[in-house]
């Protein structure tokens, strides 16, 4: 069964996207266009009540939210291709602790300056230039606590590839490319190490 993906031209599907590469997963990509507001279709609503990408169908079975779509596939193909998820109850705990350090730390501030310098014009609206000064001082803070980190193990949850560090992976690349700001990356050792790996 080849697993469909909504919206595959944007960050948060291209996480699901990572994932399911690592675990080997075929998929269907399925155009979704945010500036022409396609994700308020009616048809786009019945699949994902709030509007947002992605969504993934699978046979029958339909999921959002990008981070519990790779939750899921890294759980159900725990032994296929990579294994995302470590190999105790202890690393796994890590693993999500970092996970949801992506998702509440990280996140808001790497989403306001994408939202701001990237798609603000496309959207009809100016970029807001206090957003992104106070979102880039942030973010910078979080990547200070990411530098101490790295600094002692070679990915978030540990010595291993996992679920935390491939969830950071779409932002960071509009970071280091069309948001221009790969000092940040750049200017920490660690972070820079990690991201280059
Ligand atoms: N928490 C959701 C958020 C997804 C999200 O913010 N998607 C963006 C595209 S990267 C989106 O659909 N934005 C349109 C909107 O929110 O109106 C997830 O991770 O799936």
């Amino acid at each position: 069964m080849v697993v469909k993906v909504y919206g595959t031209a944007y960050a948060s599907p291209k996480r699901v996207l990572a994932c399911l590469i690592e675990k080997g997963i075929e998929f269907e990509a399925v155009p979704v266009d945010l500036i022409k507001g396609e994700h308020r279709s009616p048809e786009y609503l019945k699949l994902q009540p709030f509007g947002a990408l992605p969504v993934i169908q699978d046979g029958d079975y339909t999921l959002y939210e990008s981070r519990a779509i790779i939750r899921y596939y890294a759980e159900k193909y725990k032994s296929q291709g990579t294994d995302l998820l470590g190999k105790s109850i202890e690393e796994r705990g890590l693993v999500e602790q970092w996970l949801e350090v992506e998702a509440q730390n990280f996140h808001p501030h790497i989403y306001n300056l994408t939202l701001h310098i990237l798609f603000a014009s496309a959207l009809g609206f100016p970029p807001d230039e206090k957003v992104i000064k106070e979102s880039e001082e942030k973010l910078g803070k979080v990547l200070d606590v990411y530098e101490e980190r790295l600094s002692k193990s070679k990915y978030l949850a540990g010595d291993f590839f996992s679920l935390a560090d491939l969830s950071h992976l779409p932002f960071t690349q509009y970071l280091v490319g069309p948001i221009n700001k790969e000092y940040m990356i750049r200017s920490r050792k660690h972070v820079s190490a990690w991201g280059s790996d």
